[in-house]
């Protein structure tokens, strides 16, 4: 190779370098570009614990959430749900029946001179579930007195009250009923 014939040579491989160099610059960019429009997914976060049951008793409903910390870009995928619902059953509430006075209504509940809607059946008496038969002789739960009648006038109602002006005191069988002078 001739002293000239080196010097072109350089100077080609000096230009290829500088071209290639411009390449990888043009490369770099075009890889950003579409790296920039790639499609990126939505971040959510984890499904939140279950609230309470919002009844107290029954079923009701409870539910969980989860928001979105980063949204999607360039047409990325995005769950829309961001609540859900379940149903929650907890102790049955409280009714007429279940043996138990649980409301002011229930004057009584499932037991003998109880009516089904758990008011006292006529001709007893209740304290609470404690009830009576008026007119047995015996002084139960929330009579005054029990002369063996429901006759009114005799001292001893038909409600078992002690009707006013008598008296009354428990004997083995019966209340005995006499007139207050
Ligand atoms: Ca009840
Ligand atoms: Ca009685």
């Amino acid at each position: 190779m001739t002293q000239k014939e080196i010097v072109q040579t350089n100077q080609s491989l000096r230009e290829a370098l500088t071209e290639a160099a411009k390449l990888n610059e043009t490369c770099t960019e075009l890889r950003n570009q579409l790296e920039a429009k790639r499609p990126v997914d939505c971040v959510l976060t984890k499904w939140s614990e279950w609230t309470e049951c919002d009844a107290k008793c029954d079923s009701g409903n409870q539910h969980r959430s989860r928001q979105m910390i980063q949204a999607a870009k360039n047409g990325g995928d995005c769950p829309s749900e961001r609540t859900q619902r379940q149903l929650c059953v907890v102790a049955q509430c409280p009714f007429c029946g279940d043996g138990i006075l649980n409301s002011e209504e229930e004057q009584c509940d499932s037991v003998e001179g109880c009516t089904s809607e758990c008011t006292i059946e006529t001709g007893w008496s209740c304290a609470g579930n404690n009830c009576g038969k008026c007119g047995n002789g015996k002084l139960e739960a929330a009579e005054e007195c029990d002369d063996g009648d429901m006759a009114s006038g005799d001292g001893c109602g038909p409600e078992c009250q002690i009707e006013e002006a008598f008296a009354c005191v428990q004997q083995l069988d019966r209340s005995k009923c006499t007139p207050i002078d």
